[in-house]
């Protein structure tokens, strides 16, 4: 139907806040990306990235075929090869050391793609290996390590009401430039100005003061990695002044006293030096939140990627619900999305684990089956049973977003075979033996499976493909399931005649969910086909409560003091109080920063996104003076794990002693295929990273509040 008009609807499978775009083509080429005014979600907003639709898919470094790599150089070879290789060499590696000897690593970018999250499943089962690896572990694993130890269920992430909420207090974040994340939003500015004008409240506490810093009506600059400490101070104050009103669910919660104990240690007096957080600051934070009619606390990367993530993220969940704003209008709430992941990962056994085994070499926990991205490296240079000696990558640039890049790089270059599904040669593929290139995103339909279940309006949505899939092209799903095919020793066509398309699986699992039409043919609900009638997307109203029905735990109750969080306190008294705790002389904190043009590691090759987009360090000027640094001075920024160049650019907006630098840069990499992004390779913030700063409790990649040293360079 559109395909004749060349005007089509879709969301953005970019990022998280999945806006409504309208995409024209002249039937061949892409003419035009815009805002989708009528889209319910976004109402109109783009960012910049969004054009990226159209310079992925014309982009000449783009892989149209799969490549295999003969000593130097990369051959085009067939589908069936490729694919009958790849499974060749990850069997190969298994059949001689074992079935943990090849290891799976999954990036960012497939969280937007269906295909990826309805066919990843088979080939989990086909590898059966035990170092199997995700992004989740330098992203949101602490956020989903607290949402099963809290709410009984890893995937029952709440998000803010943004539309109802009267106070809206952000950790870590900077919602303004990333649009907020584990929430879809599709369009901050107006959530944030609609609450400004219903007469609510921003406040920010981030060591920087950022763009949404800057219009929030306060801004608490905090030392990084002492969150949990001023978390547990204001939880404190809650007891002390007898401000703790739990509300409706306080009969379906555990943990209050063990809450009230663990926070006693804690008291704003003693963690205000440490967090630089004015000791009155933080008994009003406290108040102002629990008195407020309807508030919200929420917290992204600068409280994930830190020492203490888990128990950070739970004492954010723990704010909210000792003041009673869970599951209510204006709190924390839950989503309903068409395809609800809940209850069926609850029926799967699959709500979570924590710590049942451990990596082999660094001893990190073991998270709902996957093992943290920091343990890998180890596990790949450290001889041994069950040495990974082959790597199974899907739609990620590890060599660059992990920890520190020397050690990646080392490790990548050891191993025995290495497949990559990507578009590119880029800096962690040239490792590869064989990359399977997929098809663009205007060539495959969208729906945002894993977004709308964090949407902070309940909405559905897909999208159709703009352009035909050319024969030569493979969909991810098409390659999952033939490698997991391969691998199982069953033809490809049956595996795809059993599990079907994508859509399929999709239509069947919109039926049976909470709007769905059940199974019967005629039924009155939610069909795909009937989604698909409504190109801008079906405006599912506001968020509605659903506790105590969603709870996943045995005893359905909700924990306000996991075991595993009361254990790890010791590690957080130790770390700031013990005889060690003094901050490391005359060296600068890093903290990361997302820009606007760029997204992650990949969005580099297209010169529109980097025209001013700089690669530059924000610092505070008494630290540069101290440094002999003036604004826009080159400056050398090192660790134990290496080095790099950036320009300096002075600011007061950050703390002393932070600087603040953004990723998404390194494309100096030799054997990449990058034309545009290579003229502006910029340096890799995990130049200086450690891959042994990590979340003792959950394995997460402590990325942000490392020691680094900083001084003029040349
Ligand atoms: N334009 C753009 N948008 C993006 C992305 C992108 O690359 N570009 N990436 C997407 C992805 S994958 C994600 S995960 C999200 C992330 O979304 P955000 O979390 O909003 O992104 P950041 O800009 O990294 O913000 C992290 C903030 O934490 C602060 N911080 C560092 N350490 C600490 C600490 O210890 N405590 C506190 N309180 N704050 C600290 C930093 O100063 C920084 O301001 O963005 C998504 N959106
Ligand atoms: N120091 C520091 N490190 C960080 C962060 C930080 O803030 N500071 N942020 C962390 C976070 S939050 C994240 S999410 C990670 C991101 O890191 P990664 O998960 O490694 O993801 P990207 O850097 O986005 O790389 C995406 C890769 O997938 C390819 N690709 C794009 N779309 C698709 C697709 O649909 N399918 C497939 N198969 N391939 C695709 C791209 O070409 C690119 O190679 O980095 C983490 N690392
Ligand atoms: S904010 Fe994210 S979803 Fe929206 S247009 Fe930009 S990249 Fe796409
Ligand atoms: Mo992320």
């Amino acid at each position: 139907m559109s395909e004749k008009s060349g005007t089509f609807f879709r969301p953005c499978s970019f990022c998280e806040s999945a806006c409504g775009l309208v995409v024209k083509t002249d039937g061949r080429r892409v003419l035009s990306i815009t805002g989708d005014k009528n889209d319910p979600h976004s109402k109109g907003h783009i960012c910049p990235k969004a054009r990226a639709l159209k310079y992925l898919h014309e982009d000449p470094d783009r892989l149209k075929t799969p490549v295999l790599k003969t000593g130097s150089e990369w051959k085009p070879i067939g589908w069936d090869e490729a694919l009958d290789r790849s499974a060749a060499l990850i069997r190969g590696i298994q059949k001689a050391h074992g079935r943990d000897s090849v290891a799976l690593y999954f990036g960012n970018p497939n969280a937007y793609s269906h295909g990826f999250l309805l066919s990843m499943l088979p080939l989990i089962l086909a590898l059966k290996t035990r170092n199997r690896y995700s992004s989740t572990s330098v992203d949101q694993l602490p956020t989903m390590v607290a949402a099963y130890l809290v709410f009984g269920n890893q995937a029952m992430v709440p998000v803010p009401d943004l539309e109802r909420t009267s106070h809206f207090l952000v950790f870590g974040s900077n919602l303004l430039v990333s649009q907020g994340s584990m929430m879809s939003v599709g369009n901050m500015a107006n959530r944030l100005s609609g609450l400004k004008e219903r007469g609510g409240r921003l406040i920010t506490v981030d060591p920087r003061r950022h763009k949404t810093a800057r219009a929030a009506d306060q801004h608490i600059f905090i030392r990084p990695g002492t969150d949990a400490l001023l978390l547990l101070a204001m939880i404190n104050t809650l007891f002390g002044e007898g401000l703790v009103k739990p509300g409706r669910l306080f009969s379906h919660m555990k943990g209050m006293e063990k809450l009230r104990l663990a926070a006693m240690d804690f008291p704003a007096k003693i963690v205000s030096p440490v967090t630089g957080v004015p000791e009155e600051t933080i008994r009003q934070l406290a108040r102002d939140f629990a008195l407020a009619p309807a508030a919200a606390c929420y917290g992204r990367m600068g409280i994930c990627a830190q020492l203490f993530g888990g128990l950070t993220n739970w004492l954010v969940f723990a704010l909210n619900l000792i003041t009673g704003n869970v599951d209510r209008p204006g709190g924390l709430m839950f989503a309903r999305p068409v395809v609800d992941a809940v209850p069926l990962i609850a029926k799967a056994g699959a709500s979570g684990s924590l710590n049942r085994y451990k990596s082999r070499v660094s001893g990190l926990p073991e998270f709902s089956g996957e093992l943290p991205a920091a343990a890998l490296y180890d596990e790949i240079l450290t001889p041994g049973k069950g040495q990974v000696k082959g790597l199974l990558t899907i739609g990620t640039n590890m060599g660059l977003s992990s920890p520190d890049t020397r050690q990646v790089e080392k490790a990548l270059s050891s191993l025995t075979g290495m497949v990559c599904v990507d578009y590119y040669i880029n800096e962690t593929t040239r490792h590869a033996t064989v990359i399977l290139p997929i098809s663009t995103p205007l060539e495959h339909e969208v729906f945002s499976l894993a977004t709308e279940a964090l949407m902070v309006h309940n909405k559905a949505k897909f999208g159709e493909a703009v352009f035909d899939c050319p024969k030569s092209a493979r969909h991810d799903w098409q390659i999952i399931l033939g490698i997991a095919a391969r691998l199982k020793g069953i033809p490809a066509a049956d595996f795809f005649a059993g599990l079907g398309q994508p859509s399929r699986v999709l239509d069947l699992l919109i039926r049976t969910g909470p709007y769905g039409s059940g199974l019967k043919p005629r039924g009155k609900g939610l069909t795909l086909k009937k989604l698909r009638k409504f190109p801008h997307g079906i405006d599912l109203g506001p968020l509605v409560p659903c506790l105590p029905k969603r709870l996943y735990a045995p005893d359905k109750k909700i924990d306000l003091a996991p075991q595993p969080c009361l254990d790890d306190l010791a590690r957080l008294k130790e770390h700031f109080f013990g005889k060690d705790a003094s901050p490391e002389k005359g060296a600068l904190q890093l903290v990361g920063r997302r820009t606007n043009k760029s997204m992650n590691w990949w969005l580099h090759n297209y010169s529109k996104l980097m025209e001013n987009n700089p690669f530059a360090a924000l610092m505070h000027p008494e630290d540069a003076k101290t440094r002999g640094i003036e604004d826009g001075d080159l400056i050398r920024v090192s660790s134990d794990c290496g080095q790099f160049e950036v320009q300096a650019r002075l600011t007061h907006d950050i703390m002393p002693s932070i600087i603040s630098i953004p990723h998404g840069w390194g494309h100096n990499r030799p054997g990449a295929r990058l034309s545009v992004a290579g003229q502006h390779a910029g340096a890799c913030i995990n130049e200086v990273t450690s891959l042994l700063a990590v979340d003792a409790m959950c394995g997460m990649a402590a990325l942000n509040g490392q020691w680094v040293k900083v001084e003029r360079a040349g």
